[in-house]
């Protein structure tokens, strides 16, 4: 589990990424959309899904926020995460694989942004966060 060096150096690592959150947002959704496009079958209904539309920045944002949220949880993700679960699970029917795509984009573009705070360490940090987020985010599928 997530040891408190790890939460720690998640927080700073997010204290970091907060305010450029929705550029980098911006950036993982394209990444996600576009190196795995197999990702675009949930978002059929919007108009447009290319680099820059309103759609794909708009939900960049909210997905950073749920991250931001995830953060604030970090003790009880299980719990902290449920509503977040449910939505997942039971209105939206994503393929929990899908969250292990989104957490390594998430990676890719902190590492590309921030190519000194991204040590080795911090790198573990993140990934065993965001593995516990897809957990959670997983929880409510049986
Ligand atoms: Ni996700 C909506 C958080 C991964 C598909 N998602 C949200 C919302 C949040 C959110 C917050 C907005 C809820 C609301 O409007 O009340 N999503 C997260 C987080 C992760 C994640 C924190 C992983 C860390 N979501 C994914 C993945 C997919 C996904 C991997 C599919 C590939 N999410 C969706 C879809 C919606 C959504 C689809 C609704 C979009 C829409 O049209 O409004």
């Amino acid at each position: 589990s997530l040891s408190s060096k790890d939460k720690q150096l998640v927080k700073a690592m997010w204290a970091k990424a907060a305010p450029k959150a929705e550029e980098i947002g911006h950036d993982v959704l394209t990444r996600m959309l576009s190196v795995y496009p197999q990702t675009k079958t949930y978002f059929s209904h919007w108009p447009d899904l290319s680099y820059g539309s309103a759609p794909v920045r708009n939900h960049g944002r909210k997905v950073m926020g749920g991250v931001a949220e995830a953060v604030e949880k970090i003790d009880d993700l299980v719990g902290g995460l449920l509503t977040m679960s449910e939505l997942h699970a039971f209105q939206l029917r994503v393929d929990p694989a899908n969250f292990k795509i989104l957490a390594h984009n998430l990676l890719v573009v902190l590492a590309k942004t921030f190519p000194v705070d991204f040590t080795p360490e911090t790198h573990v940090a993140m990934d065993k966060f965001l593995a516990r987020v897809a957990l959670a985010l997983s929880d409510k599928y049986r």
